[in-house]
């Protein structure tokens, strides 16, 4: 069965920017799918119902007709648009296109993201390493007013390491 024919459910949180890169190729390439609600913060992917879908615990997922199931937001995208415009014919740009997607997922994702620390739930060095720097960005004429998430990250450190707030 085609894939613009089947019926698949996406199991995603809305406030997931891996689990909107599913939703906004899926909607791109007008592929009808059902969209689950699971939030990550409700802790929806460790449910024992959720864990039998994606053993992970995470999201996005996707389940097609045929019940398969695969989970990894590139693998989902790549697997849904083969074939269609979003993907390059010629060898070299769709490598391009590879190599962006790897960037994405490996410095972006990561960079972007919201998290509170650099590693796991709590102050590492790696905080502490990158906080000094941070804390001078005015000197460079870069206002963190534009960067809420590294200024709430760099609050944060300030606060554990409780040392005065630097801008
Ligand atoms: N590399 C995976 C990352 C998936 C991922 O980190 N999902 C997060 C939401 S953005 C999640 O489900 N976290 C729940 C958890 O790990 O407990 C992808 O691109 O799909």
């Amino acid at each position: 069965m085609s894939l613009d024919n089947a019926a698949m459910t996406v199991y995603g949180d809305s406030i997931s920017g891996n689990c909107l890169k599913v939703k906004f190729v899926a909607a791109r390439l007008g592929l009808p799918f059902d969209w689950v609600e699971v939030s990550v913060l409700a802790k929806q992917t460790r449910t024992p119902e959720f864990l039998a879908i994606n053993p992970a615990g995470q999201v996005p997922v996707v389940r097609f007709a045929d019940n398969n199931v695969l989970a990894q937001s590139k693998a989902i995208i790549l697997h849904l648009a083969v074939g269609s415009d979003l993907i390059p014919g010629d060898a070299f740009e769709r490598a391009q296109m590879y190599q962006w997607l790897f960037w994405e997922q490996y410095s972006h994702e990561t960079a972007i993201a919201q998290r509170c620390y650099f590693v796991g739930e709590k102050l590492s060095l790696a905080d502490i390493a990158l906080v000094a720097y941070t804390r001078f960005a005015h000197q460079a004429s870069i206002d963190l007013a534009q960067y809420p998430h590294v200024k709430n990250w760099l609050r944060r450190i300030e606060t554990d390491l409780n040392i005065e707030h630097a801008q």
